[in-house]
């Protein structure tokens, strides 16, 4: 089996819901576990920083398929929610990147792991190494020296929701 993390961020209509609406489509994927989920954590726009605040959670996952065809699945749960292609590092109504595949490394040209943005990227950090700590791999270790080294005051991270388990965010209204 493959341990997956993907990170999750929305800042269009109604963020909460938008989260709660790619889990659970996630989870109906066949041969994807959504094992863990992180708390919800609010979060300053970083890249293109003239838009509204994101929601940011990020997943562990369990799955026997190959990391090209969980691509897929999240670029199809990208569109089951409606997104269309917009400005690069604009608004958008999800964004399921994946972060890292067991300890892969991948590089082609439609997907690069671990995510080249993710060790400078607070938002994907705090909400990865919640859950992460327990799985020790080089990468995950390369994850938590980047966020040592970080100055999160002025990083513009609030936890927003603690999380208990993926069944009780899908339950809430
Ligand atoms: N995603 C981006 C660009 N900037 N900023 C925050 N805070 N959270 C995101 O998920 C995010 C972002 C592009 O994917
Ligand atoms: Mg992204
Ligand atoms: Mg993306």
């Amino acid at each position: 089996m493959n341990k997956v993390y993907l990170s999750l961020g929305t800042n269009m209509g109604e963020r909460e819901q938008n989260l709660q609406l790619a889990v659970q489509l996630l989870k109906e994927k066949p041969h994807v576990t959504v094992k863990t989920i992180s708390s919800i954590y609010e979060t300053a726009p970083v890249g293109y920083v003239d838009q509204p605040a994101f929601l940011n959670i990020a997943l562990e996952i369990e799955t026997s398929h190959p990391a090209m065809d969980m691509l897929k699945i999240c670029q199809s749960v990208e569109n089951e929610l409606g997104r269309v292609r917009e400005i690069r590092w604009g608004p958008r109504i999800i964004d399921l990147d994946i972060l890292l595949y067991n300890n892969d490394n991948i590089e082609t040209e439609q997907l690069i792991v671990p995510h080249p943005r993710m060790f400078e990227r607070a938002f994907v950090l705090v909400p990865l190494l919640e859950m992460a700590n327990g799985f020790q791999t080089p990468q995950v270790e390369r994850a938590k020296s980047s966020l040592e080294s970080m100055d999160l005051a002025g990083e513009g991270i609030t936890k927003w929701k603690t999380l208990n388990s993926v069944e009780e965010f899908l339950r809430e209204e």
